[in-house]
């Protein structure tokens, strides 16, 4: 059987870690895509030389012609422009509408069956946009953003408890921006909810507050030390997570933006909500109960999303 197709549309800081990660995993050949000339095939070139050292056996090719992702069978999506110290995400929403809009055309001419990936910020709205431009179906697109939200809330509250990452499960809703919701009812160490070990003393309620908080402002605390630009790593692992439990068929339950119709009293928006990634794409969407508290900062963090779509709205009529 051949190998799946992997294009990265994007070859700037998450696109060659992306590709470097799905050759090491060997989760198929990679085709890296930028407007940037040299810079994918540069990258892929560079990637494709650690692999005698790395022992994996994957194609890597760079391009600056869409007709090259053609038959892919995931596309992540970076291409854009990430922020700066003193940015939030949504500064970058009119310049990241317009690439998303050449990007959707790509992979629909390209690459129509495609399960897609988008990381480009300001994330709920430019999946949305990136969804509308391409005219996949909704459940082949899906944002990234929870999956990372959780990982920084999982690895802050591993460092509090000294205890393994692995033994920490965390839970983050609603859009991937300030409004974020992680939830510490959902979230364990070792199985047991947050708000009990709170009662059992293992921490206070004001350290799990500031965890909260660091988690909510874990991307700008990166953008603040590194100043030319945002985070990469963690950002790549994470949709690296998702497209291996697409290609797969693990059917992981990761927190994703995806569009939800029914559910959480939604009626039809992209918003970071637990989901069931298998081979259809996104399977499920897991609508869970919410206490009042919950769902009024899951309100917040939707009309934020809303905003965001509205402002799309306006800048391209074309979006519906
Ligand atoms: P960067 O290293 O600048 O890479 C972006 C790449 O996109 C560059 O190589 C550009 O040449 C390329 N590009 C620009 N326009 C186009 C176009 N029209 N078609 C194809 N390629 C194009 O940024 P990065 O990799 O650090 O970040 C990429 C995006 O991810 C930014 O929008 C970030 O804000 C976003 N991001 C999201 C998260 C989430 O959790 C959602 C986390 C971190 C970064």
């Amino acid at each position: 059987m051949a190998r799946p197709k992997i294009a990265l549309i994007g070859a700037g800081q998450i696109g060659g870690t992306l590709a470097h990660l799905a050759a090491i995993k060997e989760l198929g050949d990679v085709i890296l895509f930028d407007i940037s000339e040299g810079t994918p095939q540069g990258k892929a070139l560079d990637i494709a030389q650690s692999g005698p050292s790395e022992g994996f056996d994957a194609i890597l090719k760079g391009t600056n012609d869409y007709a090259d992702i053609a038959g892919a069978d995931v596309c992540i999506v970076t291409a854009g422009v990430p922020r700066k110290p003193g940015m939030s995400r949504d500064d970058l929403l009119g310049i990241n509408l317009k690439v998303m809009k050449s990007v959707g055309e790509g992979i629909a001419k390209h690459a129509p069956d495609a399960f897609v990936i988008c990381i480009t910020n300001p994330l709920d709205a430019m999946v949305w946009a990136l969804q509308q431009f391409s005219g996949l179906p909704a459940h082949k697109v899906v944002g990234m953003a929870g999956v990372l939200d959780s990982a920084r809330f999982r690895h802050f509250l591993s460092v509090e408890f000294g205890v393994s990452m692995k033994d920490v499960t965390a839970f983050v809703l609603g859009g991937h921006g300030d409004t974020m919701v992680p939830l510490a009812r959902y979230s364990t160490v070792g199985g047991i909810p947050l708000p009990d070990l709170v009662e059992m003393g293992w921490t206070s309620q004001e350290t799990l507050d500031g965890i909260i908080q660091r988690t909510r402002d874990g991307g700008a605390e990166i953008v603040g030390l590194l100043k030319t630009g945002s985070a990469f790593y963690a950002p790549a692992t994470s949709a690296i997570e998702m497209a291996e439990s697409y290609l797969k068929d693990q059917k992981r339950v990761l927190p994703c933006a995806a569009y939800v119709e029914g559910a959480f009293g939604l009626d039809g928006l992209y918003v970071g909500v637990p989901t069931v990634i298998g081979a259809g794409g996104i399977e499920k969407v897991i609508g869970i109960k919410l206490s009042a508290d919950e769902q009024a900062m899951f309100d917040k963090s939707v009309d934020a999303v809303k905003g965001l779509v509205a402002a799309c709205k306006t800048i391209d009529p074309s979006l519906v």
